[in-house]
């Protein structure tokens, strides 16, 4: 094919949705090669005696009564359903050297893993070996750690509640809290601020609420590619007359209009349009608008007094449920409209919009996604944007609240699991009892210190259940000297990625069920559970044949390897691989909240998992929902970087393109974003293009801006004129994360700052 043509830019101009995004799931479909027989594995997506789409976190209706299309669900089990295979002849006929020569692409081309495998030094191959043998050998390094807290244990978000509850107790009956997990380098900046606030770190919301709400702001999401479903509700908001507003240095398409495929309707006109107000703040300034928007609404409340008027702060809301308001409120007089304005790099006429469309609603609900998560001040942004809502009291009634909208199908749910690293003591004291055992109090260490513990040896052991952790964290070079130092690595994977090629000294890669197959146990097919972003707990069948006969499931090989490491002794292990209720049984009685947990999740749609928040019940230390004060941070890597290098430093995000799942690369499209064939473009406004002596379509090396000397770069990308606001640069990620220093993390979540990246751009070298 002529790879020429297929590289082009060309503006995507039809509304999101619609039968492109129909004709996309066929391709993949078809690429895939997925048997017809499969097809029907679609309809039993989300469906009561179907399985959870492990495509995002986004809730069902009532786990749903008819089928509801999704160009990314359909992606995602299409990845999982495909019917190729990276087998043993594939790992035959190629060195560990040779595939790491593949694209990410091509290494998920290679299909599904089949076989357990374990790397061959003298060959540089991945060679078979047994289930026995494989788990004899994590047992052995396992047992040799003179300390437990040095192995590390990385869970991604597709894990069920059965295997992270069983995982968890593994770990910690050996010794550890060391769970780094996929939440560190996604929502943790939200886990770690609604805390604070209003008592739990979840969505005050159920998607019931988006019937009711009359406002509703989208902060930092691109929801047409990565939560399709969410704007079939945003849609049925918008129709109904409430107010949506899109809140992103971007204008991502489906936030302006929508053409459902679920209507066909919507397919033949132009869509609906979604968003009828577009804030967009330059990249990191979420913090600095959210606080303005907020200072603009006591003003208005101050303004409201002095003509007698109805007053717009909630008053009996902040008196009954609320404390710290008033220091609340004298910070917010004190700020400087001049600073708020240059941080948020929004004009005060937006913020008054903004703030005056906030006061109309009566009832709001605010969703965000990795565009707040992911910077420097996000734990504080997040927390003003929770103070806002508690200003007019959006939180805990119909139509309103707050909504972190989480990725992985499951992430949420291994985080009530105890998928931690920071467990709190009530979570210990609580399996301490069930288990009559001590666990480690100390905390463990998440993604980010993981890593630097890898590359100073203080771990030495790294299992992954589940995803890309070579790819998906930051810094790459780095992380994979960390992953190279370890003596074992051990991979629980679905597909060949990169985490299998960048390994320890002994590596073992361990292929697994995906949540679309058939998990068959002594007692029959079993179902497992997932928490979805607003907390509903529900079962999820697999429906397909497994993609190979050696393939274990997750919980199988959870509960194997923790009987070769600790035996039979507190816990029998083995016992509970017949049947998963079992280990529900053992949920319930470890777990606040899951109480009758097999009876109450056989109902269909399951049951919500209300966090206290909801009920205005709050569970923070004023034992009220707490307003908190955070300043403008004035000097940070971004402005000593541009104080060093003036106009010439930009910013630079890294998101998704249209064709990926996270380091998962389906294709190399970005349709939504006009972007084809290609992925290594730099968005950029034409004034930037211009100012920087650059030409669209030019080719550029980055360069990080840092402050420890070391050289951070990426290169050869094609500069793409595009609509951002101007200082800002978006690229895709993983190609982008060796620009991401590990030490650039967001305060008190450690999250590595993937949205805020100083840089600066020189002509690329080779052309
Ligand atoms: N198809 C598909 N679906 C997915 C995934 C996938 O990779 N592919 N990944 C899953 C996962 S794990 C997650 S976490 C979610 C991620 O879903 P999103 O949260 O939508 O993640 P991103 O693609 O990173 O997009 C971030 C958005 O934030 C905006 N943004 C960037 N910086 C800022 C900022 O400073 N302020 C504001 N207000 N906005 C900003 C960007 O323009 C972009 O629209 O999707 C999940 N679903
Ligand atoms: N620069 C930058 N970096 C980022 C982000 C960003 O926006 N910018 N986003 C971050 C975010 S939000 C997240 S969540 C992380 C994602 O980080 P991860 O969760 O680590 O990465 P994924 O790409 O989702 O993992 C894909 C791999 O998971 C395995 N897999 C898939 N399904 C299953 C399953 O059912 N079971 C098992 N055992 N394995 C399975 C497959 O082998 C596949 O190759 O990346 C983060 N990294
Ligand atoms: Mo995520």
């Amino acid at each position: 094919m002529d790879h020429k043509r297929k590289e082009r830019i060309e503006p995507y101009t039809l509304p999101a949705g619609g039968l492109d995004s129909l004709k996309s799931s066929t391709i993949t479909l078809l690429k895939e090669k997925v048997p017809g027989s499969r097809f029907k594995t679609l309809l039993s997506q989300n469906q009561p005696d179907g399985f959870d789409c492990p495509g995002c976190a986004w809730p069902d209706r009532e786990h749903t009564s008819t089928f509801e299309f999704c160009e990314n669900g359909v992606k995602a089990v299409a990845a999982e359903a495909t019917a190729k295979r990276a087998g043993a002849e594939l790992f035959a006929r190629h060195t560990v050297a040779a595939l790491l020569e593949q694209s990410d692409y091509e290494l998920e081309q290679h299909g599904r893993l089949t076989e357990p495998l374990a790397y061959d030094h003298a060959s540089d191959r991945y060679l078979p070996i047994s289930w026995d043998d494989a788990f004899e050998r994590i047992a052995r390094h396992l047992k040799a750690l003179p300390d437990p807290n040095q192995a590390a244990f990385y869970v991604s978000g597709r894990t069920s509640n059965e295997t992270a509850f069983l995982f968890q107790l593994f770990v910690r009956l050996y010794g550890t809290n060391n769970f780094p997990d996929c939440s560190n380098l996604c929502h943790e900046s939200s886990s770690r601020a609604l805390p604070q606030t209003v008592g739990v770190g979840k969505a005050t919301v159920v998607l019931e609420d988006f019937e009711h709400a009359d406002t509703i702001m989208v902060f930092g999401q691109n929801p047409a590619t990565n939560h399709p479903r969410m704007l079939n509700e945003l849609r049925a908001a918008a129709k109904r007359g409430a107010t949506i507003v899109s809140i992103n240095p971007l204008k991502e398409k489906g936030l302006d209009r929508f053409a459902s495929p679920q209507h066909p309707l919507d397919l033949l006109g132009g869509g609906t349009e979604i968003s009828s107000l577009f804030i967009r703040p330059t990249l990191g300034g979420d913090f600095a608008l959210i606080k303005g928007v907020a200072k603009r609404v006591l003003e208005l409340d101050d303004e409201a007094v002095a003509v007698g008027g109805e007053r717009v702060l909630d008053l009996a809301f902040l008196d009954q449920h609320c404390s710290g308001f008033d220091a609340f409120a004298a910070d917010l007089r004190q700020e400087s409209w001049q600073q708020l304005i240059a941080a948020s790099g929004v004009a005060f006429q937006d913020i008054e919009r903004l703030a005056r469309t906030y006061v109309r609603g009566k009832a709001v609900i605010a969703t965000w996604g990795m565009g707040l998560t992911q910077h420097r001040d996000s734990v504080a942004a997040i927390q003003m944007l929770s103070n806002l809502l508690m200003m007019r009291g959006n939180i805990g009634r119909l139509g309103a609240g707050l909504c972190p909208v989480r990725g992985h199908s499951n992430v949420q749910g291994d985080r009530t699991m105890g998928i931690e690293d920071k467990p709190t003591p009530a979570f210990l004291d609580r399996l301490a009892q069930v288990y009559d055992f001590e666990p480690p109090r100390e905390h463990g260490l998440d993604a980010v210190d993981t890593i630097h513990a890898m590359r100073d040896g203080r771990v030495k052991v790294f299992v992954g259940l589940g995803g890309n952790f070579a790819m998906a964290t930051p810094d790459t070079p780095r992380t994979f000297e960390a992953l190279r130092n370890c003596a074992l690595t051990v991979q629980i994977s679905t597909k060949l990625n990169r985490s299998h090629l960048i390994h320890g000294a002994d590596a073992l890669i361990l292929p697994t069920l995906g949540r679309t197959e058939i998990d068959l146990q002594k007692t029959g097919p079993q179902g497992v559970t997932v928490e979805d972003s607003m907390c509903m707990v529900h079962l999820s069948y697999g429906i397909n044949p497994p993609a190979s006969k050696q393939l274990l499931s997750e919980t199988d090989i959870t509960a194997r390897m923790a009987h070769a490491v600790l035996g039979d002794g507190k816990v029998d292990w083995l016992s509970y691989v017949g049947d998963y209720s079992r280990i529900r049984d053992e949920i319930a009685k470890s777990i606040a909240g899951f109480e009758d947990f097999n009876a109450r999740v056989a109902k269909p749609g399951g049951f919500h998992l209300t966090p206290a928040s909801r009920e205005r019940r709050w569970l923070t230390p004023s034992g009220k929902a707490q307003f908190i004060v955070n300043a403008l941070a004035r000097d940070t890597p971004i402005s000593r970087a541009r104080a060093q290098h003036g106009d010439e430093l930009m910013v630079l995000m890294t998101a998704r393109s249209n064709d990926q799942y996270n380091t998962t690369i389906y294709a190399l499209d970005d349709r939504y974003r006009g972007v084809y064939g290609q992925r290594r473009v730099l968005l950029i406004h034409r004034d930037d293009i211009a100012r920087l002596g650059f030409a669209a379509g030019d080719k550029v090396d980055i360069f990080t801006v840092w402050h420890d000397g070391a050289e951070r770069r990426a290169d050869g990308f094609r500069l793409v004129e595009y609509d951002i606001p101007r200082g800002c640069l978006g690229a895709y990620f993983p190609e982008t994360n060796p620009l991401i220093p590990l030490d650039s993390v967001a305060e008190v979540s450690n999250t590595p700052t993937s949205k805020s990246i100083p840089v600066l751009l020189r002509r690329a070298a080779v052309s």
